[in-house]
């Protein structure tokens, strides 16, 4: 078995190349290849080039991994390993141009299912700004070359909170509903678009707590270990794993305020 810090090596490595790529696609225009969930749930023609470049990429230097990405599905290994990806988070913001979109590569021991894997490695690169957030389980989590560590506690209505919504929407109204209760009790909601880096601003102290239903394994794999590894709790309802139900990341006593206001909220 590699070490955690090859294997984030690899991850680092490929996910430069892929921000490399989506990025040249980016200035060189970007257009809706096809819809998926819904009529706003697109995947573009980058999404799937920048699939088949990290599928490749990985396949050369772990060729004993599993794979398992957004964009074109999962591959059983025989190492015990498994690659979580999500070529272009924030797929939507990268088709309107918004410079807020992230390349999430994640490295998991056991299947990709969040209820079960235990997570070693992550990597999230925003190509558009060129940010790079790594983190190794028990290495700490970074920015660049700089540790980064979840803002102080504060009192939840001190607290800037970011979320997301699904695509679904029926389940947006009721996403909806909710913020709208939340809004006045916290200093203020940021809804950017981008699940992986969501929760590198937890880990970087941009965001106080963050939490999303309807996320999938690949938005989240990589940016719960850098959350984690920067002193976030990171859960899904009663400290469970995340899931497609629920995630909920934050310094460990303002998720744990912002769970139980979610709770009477009906969330
Ligand atoms: C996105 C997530 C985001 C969520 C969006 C969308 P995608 O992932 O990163 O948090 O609110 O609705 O699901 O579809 O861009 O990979």
């Amino acid at each position: 078995m590699p070490s955690h810090s090859e294997l984030l090596q690899v991850a680092r490595t490929v996910a430069l190349a892929a921000g490399e790529l989506a990025s040249r696609r980016r200035r060189e225009g970007v257009t809706i290849a096809d819809t998926k969930s819904s009529p706003v749930d697109v995947v573009t023609a980058a999404d799937r080039e920048t699939e088949a470049l990290i599928r490749g990429m990985l396949a050369d230097a772990r060729p004993e991994d599993g794979f398992f990405g957004e964009e074109s599905g999962a591959e059983r290994g025989s190492s015990g390993l498994t690659w979580l990806v999500d070529p272009i988070d924030g797929t939507v913001n990268y088709l309107y141009g918004i410079p807020h979109y992230g390349i999430s590569i994640a490295v998991v021991e056991g299947e990709p299912d969040p209820l079960t894997w235990t997570g070693i490695a992550g990597c999230v690169v925003n190509p558009a700004i060129g940010e790079v957030f790594t983190a190794e389980v028990g290495g700490g989590a970074f920015l660049g070359d700089s540790a980064i560590h979840v803002a102080p506690t504060v009192d939840l209505s001190q607290a800037l909170v970011g979320t997301g919504f699904a695509y679904d929407s029926g389940m947006r109204a009721r996403q909806g509903e909710i913020v709208a209760g939340l809004l006045p009790q916290v200093r203020d909601i940021r809804r950017a678009g981008t699940a992986s880096l969501d929760l590198c601003f937890i880990a970087s102290g941009r965001l106080n707590a963050y939490f999303e239903r309807t996320l999938n394994p690949w938005d989240h794999a990589a940016g719960a270990i850098i959350a984690r590894e920067a002193g976030a709790r990171v859960t899904g309802w009663d400290g469970a794993p995340p899931s497609i139900d629920f995630i909920l990341a934050g310094e460990p006593s303002v998720a744990e305020s912002l769970e139980r206001l979610l709770r009477r909220l009906g969330a």
